[in-house]
């Protein structure tokens, strides 16, 4: 009697993790690499001058609010051995807006305006409701709900490389943001490709049977990790360097 309630009550206070689950390590990985990025992140932002701190916050925000999501989904995985798509997206619904906050608050000094923000979160939440119904509730035409997604992904992609963010960035005659610019650049277009990978590897998806069905977790969680440690590393470097400007000026 008591075994069984023990066992029953188990799984909530000790996550399985089995020899070769893969995407469960990552899960793991992902949560802890999350918790550590934000305490870094938070503890730098003591170190840095003004208008730097908020930016090191909002890169310390993005990975907190990942290592929450990632906590619970590593525990559905753990469980269900399915996708935690609802944890996914909830995720990146606030991390996405938010790395697009982190956009214009290092292009407002040199002009940009709030609606260049709006209109990132705007494709951002396009991208990702979309990207969501194509998952769930519209699988059978996840190939079309992947292509208007996109469309958003496309916008931003824009934005960042040709479009107002990147001659905000080019008109600024800062080598340093100039150069921060670029590799977020990199980022959007190649870290952020990732996503639509994983997207394609689901049941009746583009790649499906060329990639196995828990691909695209493993994609998903791997292209978090390099994305939103990465991208806040990026801030970080910057932060670094225009506040070394500063104090030595
Ligand atoms: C921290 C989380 C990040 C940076 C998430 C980014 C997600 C994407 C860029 C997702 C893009 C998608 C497409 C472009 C098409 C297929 C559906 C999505 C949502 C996977």
């Amino acid at each position: 009697m008591n075994a069984l309630v023990i066992n029953n009550i188990q799984p909530f206070l000790l996550a399985q993790l089995q020899p070769g689950d893969y995407v469960g390590f990552t899960f793991f990985i992902g949560s802890m690499a999350m918790l550590a990025s934000t305490v870094f992140f938070f503890v730098q932002m003591t170190r840095v001058e003004g208008k730097w701190k908020d930016s090191l916050l909002v890169s310390a925000l993005i990975t907190g609010i990942a290592a929450a999501h990632y906590f619970y989904m590593r525990s559905f995985w753990a469980e269900n051995q399915t996708s935690p798509t609802e944890f996914r997206y909830i995720d990146w619904i606030l991390t996405v807006p938010l790395m697009c906050v982190e956009f214009y608050l290092i292009l407002k000094p040199y002009g940009a305006k709030q609606s260049l923000m709006w209109r990132m979160i705007f494709w951002s939440v396009w991208m990702l409701v979309t990207g969501y119904l194509g998952e769930t509730v519209f699988r059978s035409q996840s190939a079309i709900w992947g292509a208007i997604s996109t469309v958003g992904y496309a916008f931003i992609a824009y934005d960042v490389w040709f479009g107002g963010a990147r001659k905000l960035a080019n008109s600024s005659a800062d080598p340093n943001l100039q150069n921060a610019m670029r590799i977020l650049g990199w980022f959007i277009f190649v870290g952020w490709a990732i996503y639509p990978i994983g997207y394609m590897a689901i049941e009746g998806g583009l790649l499906s049977g060329v990639l196995p069905v828990k691909a695209m977790d493993l994609i998903y969680n791997i292209g978090d990790a390099v994305n939103k440690i990465g991208f806040g590393l990026v801030i970080y470097s910057l932060a670094i360097s225009s506040n070394q400007k500063l104090q030595t000026a």
